[in-house]
C-alpha cells in the first residue's frame, strides 16, 4: 500500500438510494475534483456543483473540501454527494480514476487515518464495529471506544509500566550502585497496582467483545413442542413448515431477528426423539451441534409433560451446555393445569398461536444476553484485544513470579518489555503490517 496514491471510493451502501457520498483521499483529490467541477473550491464549504466529464454533465451534487491535515484520513479529502443511482457512481467512480486515483481497498481511508496518526487502532476498529453494531448498547460501547476510552486506559497502564521500566533498566544500566530496599518495595507495589488495572480493563475488555458478536438463540425440543411455531411467531412470517406430523423440521432454520433495535440470530431445529429417518437423524445431529454454539438454548415442552425435571433438560441439551439454558412451556392458550417447574432454570409460558408470554421471553432474552440498552458497556472491544491483554497479563505474571530482586532485575525488565509490547498492539504503537492488512482488509469499502 503506498500513501502517496488519490484513491476514490463510494462511501455509501451499493444499490439505488437517493444520494451517494464519493470520497476522495490524497495528494491529486483537489485537482482532479476541482476539474471535474469546473470551479474552484474553499476547504470546509460546501459548494453545490456539476461533476462534468469530457463535456458531458454527469451529476450535480454538493462538494466539500477537507484540506489535510484537518481531515479524516489526515490527507486532502473531497466529498461528492451525488445522486444514488449505480450507474451514475459507476461513471463517476470510472472518470476519476481516469484521471489518476486508484479505487481505494476495503478500510483503506480509515487505514490512512491511523498511519496519519488521526486515530489510533482501537478508534479504527471501533468505525468498523459501529457501522457492523447489532444493538443500540453496542453503538453506545462503540462510540465510546470511537471517542478512545479504552485507548485511554490501556495509555495510562503503559505510561505507568514505562515509569516503573525506566526506574528498573536504570538499575541495570548502573549495576554498580546499590539499590535502596525501600525501592524494591515500591517496584513490587506499583507491579501489583498494574496487575490490578490490568485485570479490570480485561474483564471490561471481555464484557465489550461479548457485545460484538451476534447472539445465538437456539429452540430445542422434542417433535411437535411448537418449535417451528415459536420461530414464526417471533419473526413475524411464516419462516419454518408447521404441521402436527412429528418430525417436520429436519434442517436448521436461522431467522436474524431485531428485537427493539437488537439483533439475534434464531436457529430452529429439528425435534430430538430416536428415529430410523437417515435425514431426521442427521437433523438432530445439527441440532446438538447449534447447541454447542448458542448463547441461549430454550428448552420446549408442551402439555405432554406436565414436570419440567433436569433429566428431561440434559436428554435436550446434554450434561454439561455452555448456552444459557431458559424453559418455554407452549401452547398455553390450551392448557388445562400449569407446568411444574423441578429445575433451577426459569420457565416461561408462551403461547404462538395468541401470542401471550412473548414479550417477557424477549425481556429474559435481551436481560440474559446483557443486551439491555440500558446496560452500560464501557467500551466496545474485539477478541483480537482480549487475547492481548490475557497475552499482557501472562507476561505481568511472570515478572511477579519470584520476589523483586538485584539478582533477578533484568529478568523483570524484559518481562515488563514483552508486557508492553502486548499492550501497544492494542492500540497500534507496536503492530505487525500482517495484522494491520487483516484488521482493516474487514472494513467496508469507502471507510
Ligand atoms: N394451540 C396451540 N398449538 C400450537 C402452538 N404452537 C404450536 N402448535 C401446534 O403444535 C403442532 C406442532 O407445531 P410445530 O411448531 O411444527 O412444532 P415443532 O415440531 O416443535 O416445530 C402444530 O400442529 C401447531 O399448530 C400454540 O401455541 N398453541
Ligand atoms: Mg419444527
Amino acid at each position: 500500500m503506498s500513501l502517496s496514491d488519490t484513491i476514490v471510493a463510494s462511501a455509501t451502501a451499493p444499490g439505488r438510494g437517493a444520494i451517494s457520498v464519493i470520497r476522495l483521499s490524497g495528494g491529486n483529490s483537489l485537482s482532479i475534483a476541482e476539474t471535474l467541477a469546473g470551479k474552484a473550491f474553499s476547504p470546509r464549504l460546501a459548494t453545490f456543483g456539476n461533476l462534468v466529464s469530457d463535456g458531458i454533465l454527469i451529476d450535480t451534487g454538493i462538494w466539500i473540501y477537507f484540506k489535510g491535515p484537518n481531515s479524516f484520513t489526515g490527507e486532502d479529502v473531497v466529498e461528492f454527494q451525488g445522486h444514488g443511482g449505480p450507474v451514475v457512481i459507476q461513471t463517476i467512480l470510472r472518470t476519476i480514476t481516469a484521471r489518476g486515483a486508484r479505487l481505494a481497498n476495503p478500510g483503506e481511508f480509515s487505514q490512512r487515518a491511523f498511519l496519519n496518526d488521526k486515530i489510533d487502532l482501537t478508534q479504527a476498529e471501533a468505525i468498523s464495529d459501529l457501522i457492523n453494531a447489532t444493538s443500540l448498547s453496542a453503538v453506545k460501547a462503540a462510540n465510546h471506544s470511537l471517542s478512545g476510552e479504552f485507548a485511554n486506559r490501556v495509555h495510562t497502564i503503559v505510561s505507568n509500566l514505562i515509569r516503573l521500566r525506566t526506574q528498573i533498566e536504570a538499575h541495570i544500566d548502573f549495576p554498580d550502585e546499590d539499590i535502596d530496599p525501600q525501592n524494591l518495595l515500591e517496584f513490587s507495589d506499583q507491579l501489583k497496582n498494574l496487575h490490578h488495572d490490568l485485570q479490570s480493563l480485561k474483564l471490561a475488555a471481555n464484557e465489550g467483545a461479548q457485545l460484538n458478536r451476534a447472539s445465538n438463540v437456539v429452540l430445542i425440543g422434542e417433535p411437535n413442542v411448537g418449535k417451528s411455531s415459536l420461530l414464526n411467531a417471533l419473526a413475524n412470517e411464516p419462516l419454518a413448515i408447521v404441521t402436527n406430523i412429528p418430525g417436520t423440521t429436519r434442517d436448521l432454520i436461522r431467522h436474524d431477528l431485531l428485537l427493539d433495535g437488537i439483533e439475534l440470530r434464531i436457529t430452529d431445529t429439528a425435534g430430538i426423539r430416536a428415529t430410523e429417518d437417515v435425514i431426521e437423524n442427521e437433523g438432530i445431529q445439527r441440532a446438538r451441534n447449534a447447541i454447542e454454539t448458542a448463547d441461549i438454548a430454550l428448552c420446549l415442552f408442551d402439555e405432554r409433560h406436565d414436570t419440567v425435571t433436569e433429566s428431561l433438560i440434559t436428554r435436550l441439551v446434554g450434561d454439561t451446555p455452555s448456552a444459557t439454558i431458559g424453559i418455554i412451556r407452549t401452547k398455553n392458550d390450551i392448557q388445562t393445569h400449569p407446568t411444574k417447574n423441578h429445575t433451577t432454570y426459569p420457565l416461561i409460558e408462551i403461547s404462538a398461536v395468541t401470542g401471550s408470554g412473548l414479550n417477557q421471553l424477549k425481556d429474559w432474552l435481551l436481560n440474559e444476553l446483557n443486551l439491555n440498552s440500558n446496560a452500560e458497556t464501557p467500551f466496545l472491544a474485539r477478541e483480537r484485544h482480549v487475547i492481548q491483554l490475557a497475552s499482557a497479563l501472562n507476561y505481568l505474571h511472570q515478572a511477579m513470579s519470584q520476589p523483586v530482586s538485584l539478582e533477578t532485575i533484568d529478568l523483570l525488565a524484559e518481562d515488563l518489555r514483552l508486557t508492553q509490547n502486548a499492550l501497544s498492539e492494542i492500540t497500534g504503537s507496536f503492530t505487525s503490517d500482517d495484522l494491520l492488512g487483516s484488521i482493516f482488509s474487514t472494513f467496508c469499502i469507502g471507510k
